[in-house]
């Protein structure tokens, strides 16, 4: 299985550079949901290249990707689950903060995940049981404790019903821990907390292809990853996410219990 994930990698890392090279004009913006729920056509070419190239290595596997055409079932239990362009808004607004993100489950089991992020060319990889790493070197989560974690908040914005939950969990947050932050990208969040760049994130709705990727490399790197109710990842359908270090994983579903009795009550 080593050869076939290196080979994952240099496709990810090649859709890297149709990201880097991406022009204005090129990008065609449209809504799909909702005015905050915006696509381009490299979210498109950047699937298609992923499906192609993908499925030539493992021409048995399923795919889920998050755009049309992007849904290939299987009777293997291999799938590939593929975010072409995770935070897609900060692409359109050239914000420099979006990743490519391919998980490969077995069943409802990941067993592999790559992220990357060709702006700053950092391939964050996962193999299950064989640690998480950062361009092949080892990543561990912090052992930074709530009180001084700096926390990432998920704002949901296709989701106008998660907002109540959303700011009332990031109000106790931020009264408890050091600082919270928003990034607009789920995978490369999970990421930054399992190379310990930060404690914890959360987000209240999410799809499988946000955080397939990027919960493998949480995992792997020492930290704990569930819904916010402390439930298993679904991969089949879509949750919300809590990923933390060691530390900080309880007392952020606390916290999650606590702000969903406060908006319960309101
Ligand atoms: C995005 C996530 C982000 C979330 C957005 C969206 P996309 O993924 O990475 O964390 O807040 O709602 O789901 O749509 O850019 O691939």
């Amino acid at each position: 299985m080593e050869k076939l994930y290196e080979q994952i990698c240099a496709a990810v890392r090649e859709a890297g550079t149709i990201v880097l090279q991406a022009t204005a004009e090129g990008k065609n913006v449209r809504e799909k949901t909702s005015r905050h729920d915006l696509v381009t056509a490299y979210d498109a070419r950047v699937q298609r290249f992923l499906q192609e190239r993908l499925l030539a290595l493992l021409p048995e596997a399923g795919f889920l990707g998050e755009e049309d055409g992007g849904r290939l079932e299987s009777a293997s239990a291999w799938r590939f689950i593929v975010d072409p362009i995770d935070g897609t808004m900060n692409f359109i607004r050239t914000l420099r903060r979006s990743c490519i993100s391919v998980g490969l489950a077995q069943g409802e089991r990941m067993e592999f995940g790559a992220v990357y992020d060709p702006y700053h060319d950092e391939l964050f990889t996962a193999v299950r049981g064989a640690g998480a790493f950062l361009n092949g070197a080892p990543i561990h989560v912090s052992d930074c404790d709530m009180a001084h974690a700096l926390v990432y908040i998920g704002s949901s914005p296709y989701y106008p019903d998660c907002i109540p939950q959303t700011f009332a969990l990031a109000q106790k947050l931020t009264e408890t821990c050091s600082d919270i932050r928003r990034s607009g990208s789920a995978a490369l969040e999970l990421c930054d907390v399992a190379c310990g760049r930060v404690e914890a994130y959360f987000e209240y709705r999410l799809s499988p292809w946000d955080y397939a990727a990027g919960s493998l490399i949480v995992t792997e790197a020492g930290g704990k990853i569930s819904a916010l109710n402390g439930e298993a990842l679904r991969f089949d359908q879509k949750c919300s996410v809590a990923a933390a270090n060691a530390l900080c994983h309880a007392p952020l579903l606390q916290m999650a219990e606590q702000a969903q009795q406060q908006t319960s009550q309101n």
